[in-house]
Formats: C-alpha cells, structure tokens, sequence
C-alpha cells in the first residue's frame, strides 16, 4: 500500500505552484482506498490574514452534508474522511469559499475536482443466464447467430472494463467439439466451417454451450462470468419461391402481399431488394409485398432478392428469388411513328410502288392482342366517280402504296390510317396517323419553243457582229427549278461559227446572235435550226418537234454608193463658148461599175446640160451673162443606175475665161443640098491650120449647134478624124441658103464653124433646078451661065475680101491664141 504521505505528495504537486486566478484544481483519489483517513487531498492557499472568515465547501448534492470532505482550517488542506467507490460517483466537482458571517466571500471560490480512480473491483456479468437460440440449417459459418451481452461496472475503457468472451465447452461435442465459435471481443456466437458442413449434412443438436466472459482484456488475470446458450438447431424453411403473376394497373388495397418467406433461424432480419427496383417491400415477418399499382409497359418483370440477415445486417445464407411477372392489360394505343418530312414520291411511280410502311407501335405485351395492331385507311378516301384511290393501304403490314390513280408533281397528301390494337376488335384502342407525301417532279418534259416557226428576219448585210437576229423563248411543263434548266444549241446552219446563242441559264430566253460578219455573196440567206434541251436528264419520251426552232434570215445586200472618179471637177470655159460645147467628162473612179445616171442639181442659170448615161457635161446655151473670172458652181449627182437610193454628188466648178478673139471663119464653100432629100451631103472639115493636127492623132470631135431647129433639120455624122459629113435630117428643108453651126473641139479645144448650104430642088442629076433665093421663074441656061459667072465673080471679090481681110487680121493679132486660126471648110 502506497503510505498516505507519499500519495499527498504526489497528488499536491501539480497544485503547488501560486495562483492568482484561483484555477480549477484536479485531484486523483484511488477507489476503495485501503489507508489511514482522513486522507490529506491537496493544499488551499487560503489567505492567512483574513482569520475571522469561515470556510465554506460545497458540492454536488450533498456530500459536504454527508462529511465526505472537509478543509482543515489550520493547514488549509482539502481531505476526505472515508474511502470513495468509482461505481458510486467518479466524480466530485468541489467549492471551497472563505466567508464573512454575513455570508461576504473573502476568498475564493477555489473549485476542485476529485475524480476517483478505477479499481477492478466489479465482476462482468452476462445479461441472461441461459440464452435460447434457433439455429437454423444452411446459416453460414461465421455469421453470428447470436451476440451474447456482458456488462461490467468498471471504469469503461480500461482494461477493469475490457471483456472477452469464450466457449468454456459444448454439449454434445458431435459432431465436432467446436462447432461454434464466438468472437472474443463482440460476444458473437456463429457456426465454424466445420459446424456449418456437418450441419448441412445431418439434423444435430440441440447444443449446450457453457460460455465464460472475462474483464482485463486478453490479460490472464480477471473476473470471470459464464451463461448458458442453448442452441436448438432446426430445418431451413429457405425454400425457393414460385414466380408470382401481377396484373399491372391493379386495383386493389395497397400495401398488398403478394408472398412469404420465413427463416427459422433466430435474430433475423429481412432484406429485399429489387431488380430493377420496384415498389415492393419486405417486413419483418418476411411478407412481401407491393406496394403500388405496376405496369408493365414501365418494367414487365422484375426479380426480388430476399435475404435473412442477423442484427448486423450479415446475411445468414443465399438470398431468396422471387420473380415478378406483370401481366398485361390493353392499357396501351398504337404509338404512331412520329411525323417525320414529307415523304417524297416522285410523279410517274408506277402503283404499287411503297410510300411508307407505318408501323404503330404498341406497348402492350408483345405477341399479345393487345398489341396486335391493324391499319385502317381514313384518308385520302377514295372519290366518287373516280377510277381507284390515290393511295392503298395493307391492313396487317401497314404498308402504304400507290393506287391506280394517277399523280401529279406538286400534289400533297396527308394521309390518314387508323391504327387499332385487338386486331381491330371491338374494343380496341386506336391511334390516327398521319403522313405527309409530297409528289414531287421528274424531268419528264423536255422543253419546247413557243414558236418553232420564226419569220424570216432580214439583217443589213454589214450587221456587226453581235447584232441580235432572234429571240427564241422555250418553256418548260416540269416543276423542278433544276428540271427547268435548258441547253441551247444551233443544230445546223451554222457551219462557220457565223451565229451564236446566248442565254441566262436559269431563263428560257435564247438571244441569236451574229458572231461574224455577214456576206450576201456567201450566202444571201441562212437557215438556222436551233434546238433545245433539258440540262438534266430527261425521263420518258424523247423531245419533239417543238423542241426545234427555225429561224430564217435573209441577208440584204448592201451595195456602196457609187464613186466618182474625182471628188470634183473643174473646167475653164471661154465666155463666148457657144451652146453644145463639150466641157467635161464625168466618170465612174471603177469603171467597171454599174450603170450609172447623172444629173445637174443646181443648174440655176441653166447654162449647162449633162449627158445622163455618158457624164458628158456640155454648155446649153451661151453662157449670156457669165463673166470672165467668174466661177460658176454646179453639183452633179450620179445615182445608181438600178438603184436610185444609191448616189453621190460632186461639186463642178466653171471658171470663166475671157471670149477669144472671134476668129475670122474662111467661109465654107457651100454646096448645094437637094430637098426633098437626096443621098448626099456636105463634107465638113475641122480647122485646117491647127497646129496640133499634125503631131497629134486625136480625133476632133463634130457636133451641131444647140438650136433645136438646127438639131431637128440637120444630122452631122463624123467620116473620120478630121472630116464629118452633113446631111439634111429631115426629108423635106425649106429650099434657101442655111447657116448651120458646127461645133469641132478636140483636147478641150473649141471651134465653131458657120457651115453655109444651099438646099434646093434639084433635078435628076442632082442639079438645081432653079436659082436659089429670090429668083423668079425658071432659069435659062444662059441666065444661070450668067448667074453662075456672077455668083463665081461675087465669090471671088469675096474671097479677095476676106483674104485680104485674114492678112490685115494677122498683121494685128499676131500674139493672137492658136484658137483663133481660121476655120477652113473644104468640100
Ligand atoms: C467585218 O466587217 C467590218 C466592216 O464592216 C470589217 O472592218 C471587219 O474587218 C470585218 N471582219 C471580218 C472578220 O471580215
Ligand atoms: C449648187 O450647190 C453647191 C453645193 O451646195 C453650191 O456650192 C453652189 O453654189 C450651188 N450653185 C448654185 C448656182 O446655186
Ligand atoms: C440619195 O441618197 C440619199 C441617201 O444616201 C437618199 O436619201 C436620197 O433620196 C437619194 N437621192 C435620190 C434622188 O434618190
Ligand atoms: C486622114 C484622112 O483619111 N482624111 C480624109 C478624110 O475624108 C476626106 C473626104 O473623103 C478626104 O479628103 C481626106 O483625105
């Protein structure tokens, strides 16, 4: 035993140490003290001055009453009078105070507290003497059956407290001595492997199984306390189940059982659990129930596995099956597939061709007639009057097809179908399903031109090219945009590449276009076939004849304008030149051109005439009032012998010269001329003394004076170069002595020569027959001898005259122009 002093002393040092703030104080006494008392527990630093106050402790309920602890007012010590039993009270939570009479605290409160320290001092006891305990067949080893319960009034947590449990012996020890074990720390009593096959084999027991249970842990020292556990072992009633059939949707109160299980065992515990989970439950007699209406079409079957468990939810063995079958009821409509995009058939399917297979589900049990659908067509129903039905429909399949009707692109459907479970059977649930079918368009027309026949259309020869010819339109009867699309091209005609065609791909207007340049020569006319088609690929009938478009153009002829050969002209005329006088020439630049007309367009004065065929420009009457120096300007205009529209115009521009010196005429000697007319003439030569004749060969030209009268009675006809021949025109010219000018130029050159002839009457040798002018009767032959002599004499004074007049002229005009030599006639 430790001495009292000693215990003083260790238990007061901790408390040794001066407080200022009176903390709690602790102090260890030991359970069932076996020492001197009263036992000295720590010392209080009560305050020596304050002597006439008294102390005052207090406690939990009345122990200070009780005297179990006390302060000694001398020394100041805390003691306790008697020894202290943990299992009584553990602690004490003291006061300590020093107090006036009046009740003034001086000092304090010190608060202290005792805590009593274990002692094994209490013996474990179990919590039933005999344990009574079914131990049922097929319990697997290790899984505690029973957990056996112990208590010990010691302090818990320590090893006065610390219990383990043991099987002191077993009775009958058959098959096996230890056919049980029990777990050391827990109590808990299972069958050994060994005891769990021998039981499975045979029907033992009961048992009897003296148990011990020991404080202090697994030290050998302790007490000890030991039961009785009787253990009858009994048959299994873990028996597997049937499966049970539940209607779904079923009406009845719920919870509602719908099995049993029982396991014979002791200690047991339920466990259900569903797969999938459901609405079922286990209690604890092992009822199963459901514990909701079920429906199959959410889960059709399910599988309950219960379990026999012990009070730590250890399954004692296997769990138990328990199928649940739902049982269908026609609680389910055909679902109709949802409404997908409309169906697209395309025109011209031929019928029977499959729209769509509707195919309605039902979720009713499967191969049941609650789920047997059948198909009804509500719509589109057949029209009164017409031939078949659009569409038909399979009662059994639900498969939708063509009907014998005919279809259009562009049509849309909706179509109609009753769905009906029972196999349609009064009573049935139905559904109505729609489908939407869009006919939709094929390229089965092939694009026409409107018009297949086009005018012929005429187009200048010098169209440029790109000059539009033709617009050609072609439609076509397709829906399709694509099928729509048309290719344009020349199929014949067009050998060079003088055509082309241009068009909007999305358009069904084609432009012809010209691509070169046009030739009448070539060909005055084209004949186009333009030909259209489908971009895509055609199906069905080939194109037609609207397919093809002629077009017919005639090519006009474009001739240029007719070219002088000069764009103009000029002449210098002397203002004497006499009427007739040949100015100028006007000419063709190509001479090989066409026939050409010439005309005087602002001949005001009227002084010129124009040949029209030959362009020959002459004066046409005197030029009476035109002025030397001056310039007279007329446009000529040629057009186009076979086309008028066709002309040109040039200016001709006379300048005026001034009149030569009239030249002294040799007087032609006249000759006489029969009237009535008679096969001769007069032979009248050009000027005998122009220089020019001898070292140029080119002709002079003869013509007679503009006088119409002169014209008429006169014709002038050229021998050759140098001579012409004069000859009445007419049958009959008064008889007398006639002036007849003459016009000879040659290389722009002009004369004029006064031709005197006499006409008579003459007789059969061509003779006169009587005296020209104012002669009267008939003339004898020494009268005319006479008049002949006369007439030589007068002739020759004249000639004496006019010669002796020409050497005067010449002596005075010697710087005269070579145009005024006299003229010379010679018969
Ligand atoms: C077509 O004609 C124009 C004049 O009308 C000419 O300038 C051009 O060279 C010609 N083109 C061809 C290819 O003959
Ligand atoms: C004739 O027409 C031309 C061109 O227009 C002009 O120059 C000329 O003076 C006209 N002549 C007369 C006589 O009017
Ligand atoms: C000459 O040609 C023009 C066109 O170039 C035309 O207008 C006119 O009528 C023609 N003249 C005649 C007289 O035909
Ligand atoms: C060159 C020439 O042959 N001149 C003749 C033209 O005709 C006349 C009359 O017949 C002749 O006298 C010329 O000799």
């Amino acid at each position: 035993m430790v001495p009292a002093w000693l215990w003083l002393l260790c238990l007061s040092v901790p408390q040794a140490l001066p407080e200022a703030q009176l903390a709690e104080r602790y102090v260890e006494v030991p359970e069932n003290y076996g020492g001197n008392f009263p036992l000295y527990l720590t010392k209080l630093l009560l305050p020596r001055e304050e002597a006439e106050g008294h102390i005052v402790l207090s406690g939990n309920s009345g122990i200070a009453a009780e005297g179990l602890f006390a302060v000694d007012p001398e020394s100041g010590f805390l003691l306790v009078t008697r020894a202290l039993d943990r299992e009584e009270q553990a602690e004490y939570r003291l006061q300590v105070t020093l107090e006036t009479e009046e009740g003034r605290v001086l000092w304090g409160p010190q608060l202290v507290l005792v805590h009593v320290k274990d002692e094994n001092d209490q013996v474990p006891h179990f919590s039933q003497a005999i344990y009574r305990v079914h131990l049922s067949q097929g319990t697997r080893p290790g899984i505690p059956f029973l957990f056996l319960e112990a208590s010990d009034g010691d302090e818990p947590g320590t090893a006065n407290s610390d219990l383990r449990f043991h099987i002191l012996n077993q009775a009958p020890a058959q098959p096996s001595p230890d056919m049980f074990q029990l777990e050391p720390r827990l109590g808990a009593l299972a069958l050994s492997p060994k005891g769990s096959t021998s039981l499975d084999q045979a029907l033992e027991g009961p048992y009897q199984l003296l148990v011990q249970v020991k404080d202090m842990g697994d030290q050998a020292s302790g007490h000890q306390a030991t039961a009785i556990v009787d253990v009858s072992v009994v048959e299994s009633t873990w028996l597997p189940l049937d499966p049970v059939h539940l209607a779904e949707n079923l009406k009845v109160p719920y919870p509602h059982q719908i099995a049993q299980v029982h396991w014979s065992g002791g200690n047991v515990h339920y466990h259900l659990e569903s797969q999938p989970p459901g609405p079922f439950d286990v209690d604890a007699e092992g009822k199963l129930y459901v514990t909701r209406e079920l429906d199959r079409e959410a889960q059709a079957e399910y599988l309950l596995l219960v379990w026999a468990q012990n009070t730590r939810g250890e399954d004692y063995t296997e769990a138990l099956q328990l199928q649940v079958v739902v049982m269908d009821e026609n609680d389910n409509a055909p679902l109709c597939p949802s409404p997908g995009a409309s169906i697209n058939i395309p025109e011209l399917s031929s019928p029977g061709t499959e729209v769509t297979r509707l195919l309605a589900e039902d979720l009713d049990a499967p191969g049941s007639p609650n789920s047997h659908v059948v198909y009804r067509l509500l719509s589109p129903e057949p029209e009164e009057g017409t031939e078949g039905s659009s569409f038909e429909l399979d009662s059994t399949s639900g498969s939708v097809t063509l009907g014998p009707r005919p279809l259009h692109a562009g049509q849309n459907f909706l179509i109609q179908v009753l769905a009906v479970d029972l196999g349609g059977a009064e009573g049935g649930l139905s559904s109505t399903c729609e489908v939407a079918v869009t006919i939709t368009d094929i390229n089965d027309h092939a694009p026409e031109f409107i018009t297949s026949q086009i005018e012929p259309i005429s187009l200048p020869e010098d169209s440029k090219p790109g000059t539009l010819v033709a617009t050609l339109m072609a439609t076509d009867a397709d829906l399709e945009p694509a099928f729509r699309l048309m290719d344009f091209a020349i199929e014949a005609g067009n050998m060079d590449g003088t055509f082309g065609l241009d068009w909007e791909p999305d358009s069904g207007h084609v432009q012809l276009r010209l691509l070169r340049n046009l030739s009448y020569e070539a060909a005055p006319s084209h004949k186009l076939v333009v030909v259209v088609r489908s971009v895509a690929e055609l199906v069905g009938p080939n194109p037609g004849p609207g397919a093809t478009a002629t077009v017919t153009l005639l090519v006009e002829r474009v001739v240029p304008p007719p070219k002088l050969d000069q764009e103009s002209y000029e002449a210098s005329v002397p203002v004497s030149t006499p009427a007739g006088s040949l100015l100028l020439t006007i000419q063709p630049s190509d001479p090989m051109s066409g026939p050409l007309r010439f005309s005087l367009v602002n001949d005001s004065e009227g002084w010129l005439c124009i040949k029209e065929v030959s362009g020959e420009v002459h004066t046409a009457r005197p030029l009476q009032g035109a002025r030397p120096g001056d310039r007279y300007t007329v446009l000529v205009e040629a057009q186009d012998a076979g086309e008028p529209t066709l002309n040109t115009s040039a200016t001709l521009v006379i300048h005026f010269l001034k009149a030569p010196s009239a030249p002294t005429l040799t007087p032609v000697p006249s000759r006489h001329l029969c009237t009535p007319r008679q096969n001769h003439g007069v032979v009248v030569s050009g000027p005998s003394e122009d220089p020019d004749q001898t070292n140029g060969d080119s002709p002079y030209s003869f013509a007679l004076g503009p006088n119409p009268t002169v014209q008429r009675d006169w014709r002038l006809q050229a021998l050759n170069g140098s001579h012409a021949y004069l000859t009445l025109a007419l049958h009959w010219v008064e008889p007398g002595e006639h002036v007849i000018p003459v016009v000879v130029s040659r290389n722009g050159r002009m004369w004029q020569l006064q031709v005197r002839v006499i006409v008579c009457r003459c007789n059969m040798e061509r003779q006169c027959m009587r005296k020209v002018g104012r002669m009267k009767g008939m003339p004898t032959k020494l009268s005319a001898v006479g008049i002949l002599v006369g007439t030589l004499t007068a002739i020759g004074i004249f000639l004496i005259l006019i010669f002796t007049h020409l050497t005067l002229a010449r002596k005075k005009d010697l710087d005269q122009p070579v145009d005024s030599v006299p003229l010379k006639a010679a018969i």
